[in-house]
């Protein structure tokens, strides 16, 4: 595996120089040696329970992020870890909540999601999107939803699918999993994301656990080879990295203000009410419209304007 590790990060240098990402752009001004660049930045992302800590603490083969069963969610901040892998680093962001729709109300002020971009600064290399095997369900959806809110539809090019509970395929193949499961919303997410997945038992033993990360890596390397080497990004990114000379608070407010100026309207934020909005309309269709509302109300005018037959007298 080392040789596949030492590899990967060769490919995705390829012999070119990598954009100066080395800073995190939250206060973290880290020295610039050439092997310091070599950072992979990964951000954990899914519904609250499917196992991100553990796959952080799989990644980084230590128990660092806070792992357990819990009704509640367990995670309540951002975290990063970091750990060497073969000759560059991988720093793992792991995430609480931020990608259902009651992020609205736990996170009123984007700290949290400005904390998620300022931590990933200047853009994750990819996002792990991690589901439960065989328990992908419409909080899963909604999280996904949640994540292409933030951080913008292009990331759905950045993201893989990392399955959790490896061990209830009991030995068949994921890729036949997923060809074959009747759960469609499923087949589309992977769909999506260029059929990237890999699954992972949290709770295997050290040497099937490397295996995983192995594995994982090399579709990480694939998908950053593909991206030309560069880490995703987008406006809010490109603006944190603006703001390098500011303290750390003055950081988190311009990029909570920016996140909040850009948050969907009400009607993305409230998926039932979403289901309503009024479908994009040509010039044909609104004239179509137009003269349905303009018979509407003169049928109306007419109900109101008629007047009852007076009642006849003998
Ligand atoms: N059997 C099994 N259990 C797992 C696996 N991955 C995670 N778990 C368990 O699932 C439970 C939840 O895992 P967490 O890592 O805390 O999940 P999380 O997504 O970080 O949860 P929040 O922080 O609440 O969002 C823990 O009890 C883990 O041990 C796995 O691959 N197999
Ligand atoms: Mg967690």
């Amino acid at each position: 595996m080392n040789k596949l590790c030492l590899g990967f990060f060769q490919v995705i240098m390829g012999g070119r120089k990598m954009p100066r990402d080395e800073e995190n752009a939250y206060g973290f001004q880290e020295p610039r040696s050439a092997l310091q660049e070599r950072r992979l930045r990964l951000l954990l992302a899914g519904r609250s329970g499917t196992g991100k800590s553990a796959t952080g603490n799989s990644i980084l083969q230590r128990k660092h992020f806070l792992s357990r069963l819990a009704a509640t969610a367990v995670t309540s901040a951002c975290a990063t870890g970091s750990c060497r892998w073969a000759s560059g680093d991988v720093e793992v962001l792991d995430t609480p909540d931020l990608f259902s729709p009651e992020v609205a109300q736990a996170d009123p002020g984007f700290e949290e999601r400005g904390r998620c971009y300022l931590l990933s600064a200047p853009g994750p290399h990819a996002v792990l999107l991690v589901t439960q095997l065989g328990r992908f369900t419409a909080q899963d959806l909604r999280a996904w939803q949640g994540v292409k809110a933030l951080f913008g539809a292009g990331i759905a090019a950045r993201t893989i699918v990392v399955f959790t509970r490896r061990e209830d395929l009991e030995g068949g193949s994921l890729q036949q999993y997923v060809r074959d499961t009747d759960n469609r919303a499923l087949r589309e997410l992977v769909a999506e994301c260029g059929g990237r997945c890999c699954a992972f038992d949290n709770r295997a033993a050290d040497g099937e656990r490397e295996a995983q990360v192995g594995e994982l890596m090399g579709l990480v390397e694939e998908l950053v080879r593909d991206q030309g080497g560069a880490p995703y990004t987008n406006d809010v990114y490109r603006l944190a990295q603006t703001l390098g000379g500011l303290s750390p608070e003055e950081r988190l407010r311009r990029v909570a203000e920016r996140l909040a100026a850009h948050a969907p309207s009400w009607p993305e934020r409230w998926p039932l009410a979403g289901q309503w909005r009024w479908p994009k309309a040509g010039p044909g269709t609104r004239y179509k419209l137009g003269l349905a509302a303009l018979l509407g109300a003169l049928f109306l005018l007419y109900l109101l304007c008629r007047r009852r037959p007076e009642a006849v007298t003998v």
